[in-house]
């Protein structure tokens, strides 16, 4: 072969590689020539979906602060009295109430609610606890590893996280001297490791640090313990680490671990608590049993083996989905600096790459089978008394941390929260019994890990019974999207007609024969109403997925009747003075509000009762509500509207407002009207830091490639014009496809679907005309220029 011809082939080759493993190719990698100072703002997260910790990389001490989803305050064990905040006989008061609004008497009707249909923590006892009985989630700590390198400049610094394969990284230099450190969470072995290396041997002082009480504290067989109790209600807890060292010597005194001369550390770190997630007590883990285990279960296994076994388990999940989108810049900027010349120049989508599949890692870190369920700040927490408690709020913020679960292939991910929806219905059972007098369960605005199901203790903001239909959303959803008919039927079913119980019971008849939610306030916006809107359209689309899952499951009952009828019934969306939706059955939107709550567009993302095809004079009026709304917000806000204009099909401001959550954002403290964006470790600042604008930015930028939730497949329906080429693979759709689509020039060049053999559907391109397709014999179906 001639010299020439073997470059031609070899640089063939190379290309076909590029575009072959694109995903591994892509510098899918954070990184920064500084130390983390900031928890919030620049420590880098990681987690093995038990327990998130963050990673900050100073040269001479690393910090490693962590939390284990389960460790919360609060609870029974807090207060013998504590009854998931349930007022008793509340519901005596509903007709007086209804019958005020009636009569328009508002005022009077928003007292009556403040008085008796207000949650209760604390049962008359005095905590000084931010958040009483109620709890919050906990830090469980913080690990200190002081490193003894050699004295002299630091060079060739570099703190990175490398998302294709979840490992965080600390690399730098010291007069010849080369020191590196990997971090990541082995979820098969529910296990946080740590390995510290240095060219020369190097001595190590590490430490543990905790806010809450000391039970027991031991050092055996290179093995740290640390047993210990949440003050309040004592929940226990065990932090264990064990140390595996290439040369040197391990040796423990009075809390602290010397480790000298060695060549290589490996620390294996175990984390669990005594909770457990089962009503009425939740409690009865046994964590010290589990932590032995799964250290046991690892000591003899070599770093390599368990990194290279984490790596396995980690891209089983993560190589799912590929994005490409031309224009991916490289990383030869920090990724601090490229966030600002994101902003500032806006012309690069390799960030807006970067954070979609951030968001997949995120997910993969923080949720898997058997964990607990994301918070507001997925598993990453630092305090005891976090914002918001860092609990699970109902009326946007747990759904958005989960709405690209099923979108982007990581339906095992969606499982802890859904496990967490079943473990609500008992409780929320009690609490719709006693404050509404009405069947079926229900939750309010925030929830808490110990079954708080009751309205919060401060009205109109903790009023919020509409928050079950919409958790069930999801149960209904993971079918959708997996077409597993057996969770159907014994999971999720059960559970969400318990929830549309709920609704036929509450919802009364108005004067012109509507159903409509009284009392009712639409979340954290405006006063007392005769029906928000957003109870109508979530009450809507529960009984519409419980009448389609009946289908499925071949059910024609009393119930599937009721559920139809009352469907039906419900006070349509309603268009209003100005050309709005309007937010509530009365015409009282206000079109200089720019608040960050726009429930009423439920209907349009995340339902569908609205759509551009289906209720284009509907969609035109959603429209006009965001517009008037403009296009700030807080972190979460930003991403929802990224939804909902691409689900109006208009791709550019999708894009535009993709764009603004990644704005730049310093500021730590909580701001509740302008402000959000995006922290430099990429997190999402609403701010303070809250996950839930990550994931809707990343389930915004799925729905303008792909949408699903009219029935038919829509290929490419917001695309934006500065994505001009580019190609996915692996995004999933209800009906259980799983979509490829490229594009070039803005226009489809091939799209593949693939799903059970012979399989029927319908798919449009670029909102074009409907078409009817069936898979072959293998299962596919391929669509070649447009
Ligand atoms: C809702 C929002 C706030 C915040 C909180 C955690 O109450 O209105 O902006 O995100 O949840």
């Amino acid at each position: 072969m001639k010299p020439l011809s073997r470059l031609t082939l070899l640089t063939f080759i190379l290309l076909l590689n590029l575009q072959i493993n694109g995903q591994e190719k892509q510098p899918l990698e954070l990184w920064y020539n500084t130390p983390a100072v900031d928890w919030m703002t620049e420590a880098l997260p990681i987690g093995n979906g038990y327990i998130g910790a963050m990673i900050f990389g100073d040269p001479a001490e690393e910090h490693i602060q962590f939390s284990e989803g389960t460790l919360w305050s609060g609870g029974p064990d807090s207060n013998p009295d504590y009854n998931f905040g349930i007022q008793k006989n509340a519901y005596k008061n509903l007709p007086k109430v209804r019958d005020f609004l009636k009569e328009g008497a508002y005022k009077k009707a928003d007292s009556l609610v403040k008085k008796s249909f207000v949650g209760k923590i604390n049962n008359g006892k005095k905590y000084t606890a931010e958040f009483g009985d109620y709890g919050s989630q906990q830090t469980m700590g913080d690990i200190f590893v002081k490193v003894a390198h050699k004295k002299g400049e630091i060079t060739n610094y570099k703190r990175s996280l490398d998302i294709n394969k979840a490992i965080a990284k600390v690399h730098f230099e010291v007069d010849g001297t080369t020191y590196n450190r990997e971090f990541f969470g082995n979820y098969p072995k529910n296990l946080m490791v740590y390995n510290f290396k240095s060219s020369k041997k190097t001595s190590y002082e590490i430490r543990f640090k905790t806010p809450h009480a000391l039970v027991k504290e031991n050092f055996t067989n290179n093995t740290y313990s640390f047993q210990g109790k949440v003050p309040d209600n004592g929940m226990g807890f065990e932090t264990k680490l064990h140390f595996k060292i290439t040369e040197g010597t391990v040796s423990y005194k009075n809390g602290i671990i010397y480790i000298k001369d060695a060549k290589e550390v490996t620390i294996l770190h175990a984390a669990a608590t005594s909770f457990l997630l089962k009503y009425p007590n939740y409690s009865g883990t046994d964590y010290k049993a589990i932590n032995t285990k799964n250290i046991e279960s690892a000591a003899l296994i070599s770093y390599n083996d368990l990194k290279a076994e984490h790596i396995a388990d980690y891209t089983n999940l993560f190589d799912r989905v590929q994005l490409n989108i031309e224009g991916n810049s490289f990383p030869e900027l920090p990724t601090d600096k490229r966030l600002e010349n994101y902003y500032t120049s806006q012309n690069t989508v390799g960030i807006e790459v970067l954070y979609f599949q951030y968001a997949r890692y995120l997910m993969i870190s923080g949720s898997r089978p058997k964990t607990m369920s994301m918070h507001l700040q997925g598993k990453w927490n630092n305090s005891t008394s976090a914002p918001w408690a860092a609990d699970y709020h109902s009326n946007i913020n747990l759904q958005m941390i989960y709405w690209p679960a099923e979108l982007t292939n990581l339906s095992e991910c969606h499982v802890p929260f859904l496990n967490y929806i079943e473990s609500l219905v008992e409780p929320g059972k009690l609490a719709s019994k006693e404050f509404f007098d009405t069947r079926g369960w229900m939750v309010n605005t925030m929830c808490n890990a110990f079954g708080y199901t009751s309205p919060g203790w401060g009205i109109p903001w903790g009023f919020f019974p509409g928050g079950a239909g919409w958790f069930s959303q999801h149960l209904w959803d993971h079918y959708d999207f997996t077409q597993d008919s057996e969770f159907l039927k014994s999971k999720a079913y059960p559970v969400m007609k318990e929830a549309a119980l709920f609704w036929i019971d509450y919802l009364t008849l108005d004067n012109q024969g509507n159903l409509v939610s009284t009392p009712s306030y639409s979340p954290e916006h405006g006063g007392i109403s005769n029906g928000a809107s957003m109870d109508h359209q979530i009450a809507w689309d529960l009984l519409n997925n419980c009448i389609k899952a009946a289908k499925v499951l071949n059910i024609d009952d009393d119930f599937t009747k009721k559920a139809k009828e009352v469907r039906d019934a419900i006070l349509k969306p309603k268009i209003g003075s100005w050309g709005q939706l309007q937010e509530w059955n009365e015409d009282v939107d206000d079109p200089n509000s720019k608040h960050r709550h726009i429930s009423h567009l439920f209907a349009l993302y995340p339902g569908n009762q609205i759509s551009t095809t289906n209720t284009p004079k509907l969609a035109d009026a959603a429209k006009v509500t965001l517009n008037a709304r403009g296009d700030s917000g807080t972190g979460w806000s930003l991403g929802w509207k990224v939804n909902f204009w691409a689900r109006l099909k208009d791709g550019n401001r999708a894009h535009k407002l993709l764009q603004n959550l990644l704005n730049p954002v310093y500021s730590k403290e909580i701001r509740m009207a302008n402000g959000g964006g995006t922290y430099q470790n990429l997190l999402c600042a609403h701010p303070p830091f809250q996950l839930d604008g990550n994931m809707g930015g990343a389930a915004g930028m799925v729905e303008m490639l792909l949408q699903s939730q009219t029935g038919t497949i829509e290929l490419l329906p917001a695309l934006p014009d500065t994505w001009k080429q580019g190609e996915v693979k692996g995004l999933k759709t209800r009906g259980g496809f799983e979509v490829d689509i490229a594009w070039g020039k803005g226009k489809l060049t091939k799209a593949t679907i693939k799903g059970t053999p012979n399989k029927k559907g319908i798919y449009s391109i670029k909102n074009g005309k409907t078409k009817k397709f069936k898979l072959n014999s293998k299962g596919l179906f391929e669509i070649l220029k447009y």
